[in-house]
């Protein structure tokens, strides 16, 4: 494509702001072609069969997965690079310590470097897309141009995509600008690969300007640039700025028999189950009972002060993007029901009936072609499915998807629940006292490496409110914001901490876990509503054993519950030693009120 050509594009572009943008980095990246999507069922059905021609996709049997498609990455390319992910605001300082910074305009020099001709020989793709349901006045209107046609079919599933977003965006709207190339150019007769991409990437930010530049990654959060850079890093600085909240949390509603209706999100670290606790499936006790869950968001979560006095939440996807490895029928049926047909698998294995199995689905099948595409047997010794294989499924595919899931206005939050993987020191449920404790409880909220010897305490990784790799400013301006807030919430929800983790001396896990996880949650819907009394404690309020149901729960006696409810001193202070180091490398921009929830937890302990 010349210059020249770039004086006009081959589609009319209703947004002068956009035209003049695109034909700015066409000239930049140099590609072949430029194509507009409209996010339409013959654009899918045009894109997924030209990815199974070059062999980036493989389409699975439609008996087993109707409109499915498997892919698999360069095996260099299968995760979120977080040492590559840069936030680069104006000052270092407004960064903070727990990001990478990079002085912005030697950053954006840097990047046009990379960027000039990295579309050479390829298509570039203009994907206007919109993060939470069109008409919510926090949605946010981005466009990615992107040269991978993997990413446009992902973004079709995970956001509103095409000519609806266009015409919100409408002549004068304002959009983030978003860029996105694999940086694999393809020189004249070069023959392509099925994965192509880079060893050196960049995923970075520009919190000032709201932009995006993410270079040689086609994977995942990398490259799906509405996800984690759009709707959690930048949201993040555009929410302190005009006073809502972008949280890593997912979002879910709990209908009590008597029809009352409860919606609480929840934060926790990775590998805590948040996509299993998001699609819970009640035990069969409280089924017969007349509880029913619904799920309103499995990973991100916006809120704002709504109408009705509460925070309200909307989630600003419309797809999951979820761990395929220990999905099942048993663990997760929800998301079975949702990953059964119009999904995109990642890395995955193919069995020999053109179906998908990883491990911990089923039991395994004696043949499959594994996710680097060689034969693969039981006894190879080798993973069929990568640790970090995706389904990339519709979220209303999912059976219980809450009819308020989609409502501009959000769903009222009654609740926030923070937690993390500790098989020591915590116990099972706690309510914060107020706000700022629930706040001091997210900050210093992380998983525990397990130690060698159980029942020790082991070595806490910190991520507060989940929010570590994502957060798109200053850690501790965040934590500001969140006591903030509390002045602009008129009904604030209750504040929880939750441990499904914890484990006794012989490493034996104290709490089943799994669908069980709702009698936790009935506890904490019976705070919100008043309902229950809390016992006080040094560390916050806690359930009586009269008043948490373990009816049909085989052998949970008090004793049990006793233990997994306990909490030691000596544990305690080992915690706040620990919590202390960590707040000590945020200690210039720490808000005063944590520093003080830490003395008085101190003194409450001694
Ligand atoms: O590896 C990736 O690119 C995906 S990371 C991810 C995907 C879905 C939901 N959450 C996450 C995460 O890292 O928190
Ligand atoms: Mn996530």
């Amino acid at each position: 494509m010349s210059t020249n050509e770039l004086e006009k594009l081959p589609f009319d572009c209703p947004n002068a702001a956009l035209d003049k943008w695109i034909r700015k980095m066409a000239s930049m990246c140099q590609p072949e072609r430029i194509v507009l999507c409209d996010g339409t069922q013959q654009e899918w059905d045009r894109l997924t069969e030209q990815l199974v021609e070059s062999e980036t996709l493989v389409r699975l049997n439609p008996k087993l997965h109707p409109n499915s498609f498997l892919a698999r990455s360069h095996p260099s390319d299968t995760a979120r690079v977080e040492d590559r992910t840069f936030i680069c605001s104006l000052r270092e300082s407004d960064a903070g310590p727990t990001n990478n910074w990079h002085q912005p305009d030697k950053m954006r020099s840097m990047l046009k470097e990379k960027f000039h001709g990295s579309m050479r020989g390829r298509t570039m793709y203009v994907v206007p897309f919109c993060m939470g349901p069109i008409d919510s006045p926090l949605a946010l209107v981005g466009v990615e141009l992107t040269d991978s046609p993997y990413v446009v079919i992902s973004m079709r599933i995970m956001c509103h995509m095409g000519q609806k977003v266009l015409h919100k965006l409408g002549a004068h709207g304002a959009f983030i600008p978003c860029l996105h190339s694999l940086g694999a150019p393809l020189e004249p007769g070069q023959s392509d690969v099925p994965w192509p991409c880079n060893d050196e990437k960049y995923i970075v930010h520009f919190p000032e300007t709201r932009e995006v530049w993410s270079y040689g990654s086609g994977y995942g959060g990398n490259a799906l640039l509405g996800k984690k850079c759009v709707a959690l890093r930048i949201a993040s600085t555009i929410a302190r700025d005009h006073g809502w909240m972008a949280e890593h949390m997912l979002i879910m509603g709990l209908e009590s028999p008597g029809g009352a209706k409860t919606y609480l999100t929840a934060a926790f670290p990775s590998s805590c189950g948040k996509t299993n606790l998001a699609m819970i499936t009640p035990p069969d006790k409280y089924l017969q009972a007349g509880w029913k869950t619904t799920l309103v968001g499995d990973d991100i979560a916006w809120l704002w002060p709504g109408k009705s006095g509460k925070l309200h939440a909307i989630n600003p996807e419309t797809g999951f993007f979820g761990v395929a490895p220990g999905t099942s029928w048993q663990s997760n049926p929800g998301a079975m029901h949702a990953l059964a047909k119009n999904t995109i698998f990642t890395n995955v294995a193919l069995t020999d009936e053109g179906g998908v199995w990883w491990e911990g689905l089923s039991p395994a099948p004696k043949h499959l072609i594994d996710w680097t595409g060689q034969d693969w047997t039981p006894d190879c010794g080798r993973l069929a499915a990568h640790p970090n294989s995706r389904f990339t499924a519709p979220a209303e595919q999912c059976p219980n998807i809450d009819p308020s899931w989609q409502d501009p206005d959000g769903v009222p939050i009654d609740a926030i629940v923070f937690g993390g993987r500790r098989p020591t020191t915590m116990p099972l449920v706690f309510q914060a006292f107020d706000w700022t404790h629930g706040v001091f409880l997210g900050a210093t909220q992380g998983s525990e490496t397990t130690p060698a010897a159980t029942g020790l305490v082991g070595t806490v990784r910190r991520d507060p409110m989940a929010m570590l790799p994502f957060c798109g400013y200053n850690m501790g301006d965040y934590f500001a914001h969140w006591l903030d807030m509390r002045s602009h919430i008129r009904r604030l929800p209750r504040i929880f901490h939750v441990n499904w983790f914890r484990k006794d001396a012989q490493g034996k896990f104290l709490w089943p876990g799994f669908r069980e996880n709702l009698r936790v949650l009935e506890w904490i819907v019976k705070r919100c509503q008043g309902r229950v009394p809390g016992y006080e404690t040094p560390i916050g309020w806690t359930p009586d054993w009269e008043d948490f149901c373990v009816e049909g729960l085989e052998g949970f006696d008090e004793a049990q519950f006793d233990a997994a409810m306990e909490f030691r001193r000596e544990d305690f202070l080992t915690e706040i030693t620990s919590q202390n180091q960590f707040f000590l490398k945020l200690y210039h921009s720490m808000p005063k009120e944590l520093l003080c929830q830490h003395e008085l937890l101190m003194a409450r302990m001694a």
